[in-house]
């Protein structure tokens, strides 16, 4: 009779335990002040339970963004398209600039995969659809809505961080091409300063086409400027505090 109890409160206790995914998201809200991260959770939650993984809308975000929404940070908002190592390696050690991985929401759900099943309640970590399985898919339509959110508080100096490595820089496909710049308005934002990150075998720089589709495609009255700088420079900076934000290339 003992083992069975034992047995039973055992599994009536494990139902009422938060899963490793709610553990982690909660942990990483709480590094955050002035937000209550039970309301947070409740609000992410209800984008994508009980729902097809594949019918998950950008907007079914709009509540979460809500509850926890972006602060402009006028001149120090990085944005990054294929530099994610560089820019969060640099980002780490200097207060220079703000990732949205920097942010709540970015910062909670950085490298998750998660998503629904109809019919359930639960919040799964394994099974969901690939980035490009399917449009509409939980984890995609997140950094769809929260990358629009944060670059609609870009102010000032922007500066986006492209990879020289690849053929197509700036890709009309990527979310910093397709959600970001669209976003960038010049009532608010003053210049758009691209860092060429410049590695060893690089393929392309400031002078690559697709540069010029970028210098296109941004609204008339925001100024553009696009630099060269190598890997192991801004890998130094980042490496030395003594050096000024402004004098890192
Ligand atoms: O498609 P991308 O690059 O151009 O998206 C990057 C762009 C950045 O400026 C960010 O503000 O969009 C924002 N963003 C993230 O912050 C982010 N963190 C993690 C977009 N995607 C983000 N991820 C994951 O990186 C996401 O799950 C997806 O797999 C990649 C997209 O990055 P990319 O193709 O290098």
């Amino acid at each position: 009779v003992i083992v069975v109890l034992i047995v039973i409160s055992a599994v009536v206790f494990g139902l009422t335990l938060k899963s490793a995914f709610e553990s982690t998201f909660l942990s990483r809200c709480e590094k955050f002040d002035q937000y209550d991260c039970k309301k947070v959770w409740d609000a992410f939650q209800q984008a994508y339970v009980n729902k097809d993984p594949c019918k998950v809308p950008v907007e079914a975000y709009d509540p979460l963004i809500a509850a926890a929404p972006f602060k402009p940070q006028c001149n120090r908002m990085m944005f990054w398209s294929k530099t994610k190592d560089v820019v969060h390696g640099f980002t780490e050690k200097r207060d220079c600039f703000v990732t949205l991985e920097d942010t709540l929401l970015g910062s909670v759900l950085d490298g998750l995969t998660w998503c629904g099943k109809e019919g359930s309640k639960d919040t799964n970590t394994t099974g969901c659809p690939g980035w490009s399985d399917c449009e509409n898919n939980t984890v995609r339509s997140f950094w769809i809505r929260a990358s629009a959110a944060f670059a609609d508080v870009a102010c000032g100096n922007v500066t986006a961080m492209l990879n020289g490595s690849i053929n197509t820089p700036f890709n009309p496909t990527s979310i910093f091409a397709s959600v970001e710049v669209p976003r960038f308005i010049a009532s608010r934002v003053k210049n758009l300063n691209v860092v060429m990150v410049i590695q060893k075998n690089n393929i392309s720089n400031c002078t690559d086409p697709s540069l010029k589709n970028l210098r296109q495609s941004i609204d008339t009255g925001i100024t553009f400027s696009c630099k060269d700088v190598s890997e192991s420079q801004i890998q130094e900076c980042g490496a030395k505090p003594e050096i000024a934000c402004g004098d890192c290339w």
